[in-house]
């Protein structure tokens, strides 16, 4: 029972969690983006408490690998989730439209994003402070002009779909878990 418990806690700690990351100014395009995120190996989610001022925008550079799921949420922390009211998109390195854009989402102003990756690659999460329509374009980002201004805690998380390697890997794991149990039966 004691090799059991073993396997399921280093199951569980080849989930890479972080300490909080922080945003270092300025990380307003996709060449000044942050990389404190960058390198991650995926299953990995991480936290961090950023800040938008006026006309500010912050961008952080991740790696998914085809079929990876990401999730990237914003929090605004001002009364009821309204204030920053941010809007997120998730860029490639050279579309100046986006994969995938949000206003409004997440709780309150917040955003929200999922999306599963076709091709593996780097990848720019944006986000902004709202300012009207046009919320795919690159330019509504880099360059922005807007007037929202606040904390707010941004999570991110990548999830791997599991390699068919794995599914028999994990298969052949259940198998001899099952043998485990009978024989312990007798
Ligand atoms: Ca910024
Ligand atoms: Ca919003």
């Amino acid at each position: 029972m004691k090799r059991l418990a073993i396997v399921a806690l280093s199951a569980l700690m080849s989930v890479n969690a972080f300490a909080l990351f922080s945003e270092t100014e300025p990380n307003d395009t996709r060449a000044s983006a942050d990389s404190v995120l960058y390198g991650n190996v995926a299953p990995w989610s991480d936290v961090g408490v950023l800040s938008l001022t006026a006309s500010d925008s912050d961008f952080f550079k991740v790696r998914l690998n085809a079929g990876d799921w990401l999730t990237a949420i914003t929090f605004p922390t001002g009364t009821n989730y309204f204030a920053p009211d941010t809007v997120m998109a998730l860029f490639d390195a050279s579309g100046n439209t986006a994969i995938v854009s949000n206003d409004d989402a997440g709780s309150g102003f917040g955003s929200a994003i999922r999306w599963q990756a076709d091709q593996t690659g780097d990848y720019f999460i944006a986000i902004t402070g709202y300012h009207g329509s046009g919320q795919s374009s690159i330019s509504y980002y880099e360059g922005a002009t807007h007037s929202q201004s606040g904390s707010y805690i941004l999570t991110v998380s990548v999830v791997p779909v599991p390699e068919p390697a794995s599914m028999l890997a994990l298969g052949v794991g259940l198998a001899g878990l099952a043998g485990l149990r009978r024989r312990n039966r007798k």
